[in-house]
Formats: C-alpha cells, sequence, structure tokens
C-alpha cells in the first residue's frame, strides 16, 4: 500500500476485542434470513468526503491536505489517478463491495464540457482497470450538477437552458460512465433544484422542465440498456432555501405527476430525513409503501445544531429501527449502505478514516442484526397484526363494500348501536420490547 501504508486490511475479531482497526460485530460471512451480513448490507464508501474534501469549513482552510492531491497543480490527470489508488486502498483495507462518486470527484475538470468529458473517459477506463484488478463494485455514479458557480441557479430547474442543456449533457456522460462501471443504480441528487426567493422564480415552469428532464433521463437509460436502478435523493433544504425534492412523499408527488413513478426510487439520507422533520425510519417505511424504496446514504445529524452534518452514524438502536423497515419490505436489491459521512475537521489521520468506517460498519450489523430477531421473533408484527385484526371482519368487509355509502353505513351505526371503546396503543411497552434486541 502506497497511502495506507502499515494498515492491515481489517478482520472480524469478535465482541471482546478492543482492536480500532478490526470488526467486533461486522462478520461478512455470517448468514441470516438467507443471506450474508455483506449481502445484506451492501456497503459502499463514497468518494467526496473521503479522497476529495481535505477538511475545510466555512471559517477554516484545509486540515488534512491528502497526499494524493498534492500533485494536482503539476498534473492533474496524474493527480486524479493517484486519488483513486488511494480510494481503491481505502476500499480494501475495509473489504467493503461498493464505491460511489461523483464525475467531479475522479476526473479533472477541462476548459470545456468536451475535455470535461474526455477526462472522465480517461480516469473511468482507469477506475475500471482497478475494478477488475480488485474484484470492487460500483453501488452508483452520479454527476455534480451544484458545486459549478454554473448551477447555482439549479440545474435541470435552471432558469437559463443552456444550464439545462449543460446538465442533460453531465447526466449522460456520467450514465455512460456508470454503465461501463458496472454500475447498480444511478443517483441523482436536486442540490439546488429549488430556489432561493420567489421574487425571482416562476415555480411551476422549474417544475415542468425538471419533469422533461427526468423523462429524458429515463429514455437514455433504456436507450443505452443501462439495467440499473434510477434513484433520487431526496433533501428539503441546503444549499437552497426550498428544495422541490423535499422529502420521499414529495419526491412521489412529483413522479406521478410526471408518470415516472415506475421508473424512479429514491435513495435516502439519514440526515436529510431529520433536516425535513422525519425519522429515518419513517422515510424508508413510507418509500416501501409506495414501492419506490432503492438505496441509502448512511450518515447521523448534529441534532442541536439542526445541520446537515454528515458525521458517520454511531447510534445502534436508530439503525436498527431503519433497518427494520429495509428488512421487513425485503431489503435491498440494486440498492444498498452507502457512507455519505466525513471526519470531524480535527480526525487528520488516516486511521481516522478507517476507524471511522469500521465502527460505522459495526454499528450497521449490530442494527441489522437486532432488525432481523426482531423480524423473526415477531413481537412488533404480531402487535401491528392483531391492532389491525378488525379488518379481517365482517364489519370491516360490509362497509368497504362500493355499493355502501356513507348514508348507509350511518345507519348500521345507528341501528346496531356501534360504540367502539378506545385501545391501549402501548406505545412505551413496545418501545421496551425494542429494547430488549438493541
Ligand atoms: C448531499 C448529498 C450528496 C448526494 C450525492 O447532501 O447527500 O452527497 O448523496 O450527490
Ligand atoms: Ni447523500
Ligand atoms: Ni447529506
Amino acid at each position: 500500500m502506497q497511502y495506507f501504508d502499515g494498515i492491515e486490511p481489517l478482520k472480524f475479531e469478535g465482541q471482546s476485542s478492543t482492536n480500532d482497526l478490526a470488526f467486533r460485530h461486522y462478520d461478512p460471512t455470517e448468514v441470516f434470513m438467507g443471506k450474508t451480513m455483506a449481502e445484506h448490507l451492501r456497503f459502499a464508501v463514497c468518494y467526496w468526503h473521503n479522497f476529495v474534501w481535505e477538511g475545510s469549513d466555512v471559517f477554516g482552510q484545509n486540515s488534512f491536505p491528502r497526499a494524493w492531491n498534492a500533485l494536482a497543480d503539476s498534473d492533474p490527470m496524474t493527480a486524479a489517478k493517484a486519488k483513486t489508488d488511494a480510494a481503491f486502498e481505502l476500499f480494501q483495507v475495509l473489504g467493503v463491495p461498493f464505491y460511489c462518486f461523483h464525475d467531479i470527484d475522479a476526473r479533472p475538470e477541462g476548459a470545456t464540457f468536451a475535455e470535461s468529458d474526455r477526462n472522465l473517459s480517461q480516469i473511468v477506463d482507469y477506475m475500471q482497470g482497478k475494478q477488475e484488478a480488485t474484484g470492487m463494485k460500483l453501488l452508483w455514479g452520479t454527476a455534480n450538477l451544484f458545486s459549478h458557480p454554473r448551477f447555482m441557479a439549479g440545474a435541470a430547474s435552471n432558469p437559463d437552458p443552456e444550464v439545462w442543456a449543460y446538465s442533460a449533457a453531465t447526466v449522460a456522460s456520467c450514465m455512460d460512465a456508470t454503465q461501463q462501471l458496472g454500475g447498480e443504480n444511478y443517483v441523482l441528487w436536486g442540490g439546488r433544484e429549488g430556489y432561493e426567493t420567489l421574487l425571482n422564480t416562476d415555480l411551476s415552469r422549474e417544475m415542468d422542465q425538471m419533469g422533461r428532464f427526468f423523462a429524458k433521463v429515463i429514455d437514455y437509460k433504456h436507450k443505452i440498456g443501462f439495467k440499473g436502478t434510477i434513484l433520487i435523493e431526496p433533501k428539503p433544504q441546503e444549499p437552497t432555501k426550498h428544495q422541490y425534492d423535499y422529502d420521499v412523499a414529495t419526491v412521489y408527488g412529483f413522479l406521478k405527476r410526471y408518470g415516472l413513478e415506475n421508473e424512479v426510487r429514491v435513495n435516502i439520507e439519514q440526515g436529510h430525513a431529520i433536516l425535513a422533520g422525519h425519522t429515518f425510519e419513517h422515510e424508508i417505511a413510507v418509500a416501501q409503501s409506495l414501492g419506490i424504496f432503492g438505496s441509502i446514504d448512511m450518515n447521523r445529524n448534529d441534532y442541536q445544531s439542526g445541520w446537515d452534518t454528515d458525521q458517520f452514524p454511531n447510534n445502534t438502536p436508530e439503525m436498527a429501527l431503519a433497518y427494520y423497515e429495509i428488512l421487513k419490505g425485503g431489503g435491498f436489491t440494486t440498492g444498498g449502505t452507502n457512507f455519505d459521512a466525513k471526519l470531524r475537521r480535527q480526525s487528520i489521520d488516516l486511521s481516522d478514516l478507517v476507524m471511522a468506517h469500521a465502527g460505522a460498519m459495526d454499528c450497521c450489523a449490530r442494527g441489522i442484526k437486532a432488525a432481523a430477531t426482531m423480524l423473526d421473533e415477531r413481537p412488533l408484527m404480531d402487535f401491528v397484526d392483531q391492532r389491525y385484526s378488525g379488518w379481517s371482519g365482517d364489519l370491516a368487509a360490509e362497509i368497504s363494500a362500493d355499493a355502501v355509502s356513507l348514508s348507509d353505513i350511518r345507519g348500521m351505526v345507528a341501528e346496531r348501536d356501534i360504540n367502539p371503546k378506545p385501545v391501549s396503543g402501548r406505545q412505551e411497552h413496545l418501545e421496551n420490547v425494542v429494547n430488549r434486541y438493541v
């Protein structure tokens, strides 16, 4: 290893281990519910927080310059390859099966679209070689349509059709790249698809533009024969004040309106759910119930500041409830668990990067095992089944019949003296039950 020299690939050492550079709970080969833990969790490591970002924040400069980026000033393509080398080293240290990237994470920006496009194909060939050499796979690719100033007023929702065209062209190149790398999904996060003020915004036009954009993306997917899933990643705000992809329910309404609900699913991020005023498990459950659950970005927000701080997850009980909803819906298909998470600015060492992922993977393992046991022993499901059991009875059939009107029901209730008695919802009891598993 060139960059992660001295750090051995992590091993499963079991719960008694105190080694920070080992797994205590994540045993990739452990089988439950008919799959190995690795197959259930489908871990992915992201490029942007680990290999691009170097610790700057709004007040401060880079706090952990990375050796692989040092060459960027002299020859950007050499630096891009060095970054790829470093990334694949970390993937192997962690033993994860997947990774995720944006175009700009991997390739140098060119002076023109055509040059950026050429840079992307060059680095994608290099990444493909790395995948072949290591067995790594791509969970998803995506285009960064929010960092460059050309996207400051949005990509698909931009008032300027030149930006719309530039964005569409960028998505086409990134979908090709994702296809070439065998990616299992393609993500669209609408970072600046929204607005700062209505004073300068035509909201209906922007929505229509986005609808048209997505229709073309789906059309392109079929044209190139991409077999993966197209995923939208909801987020309510940040960077834009009002974002169109607010949460899962809003995204579904949008897809339905433009007739895209059978073509697109969602990539749900823990921190984005919190920003939208929901829990992570709420967002997952809504997506499952609408048939659009796809993948997750696993991380954690700071609950006090309210910001999308993209911290590494470490709250096992919360994670157990998220995996409970995922497993209840049948688990991942093309999706997986991507760590869209970054170090705190004072965690400057490469070993911090490894420990952060190791701890997060362990928490996921604990969470999903607790979830699997809760599903197997069914204490919550039995309670829920019982709670709704009236709906399999005669009254339910009668009042649901199309031929029965509201006034018929009024007659029935009066005649039979239907007089429902309140029943406890037993929330605290159920929370106690969950605590036995986590
Ligand atoms: C930002 C998003 C972003 C997407 C990919 O908040 O989470 O990282 O996952 O563009
Ligand atoms: Ni994300
Ligand atoms: Ni985020």
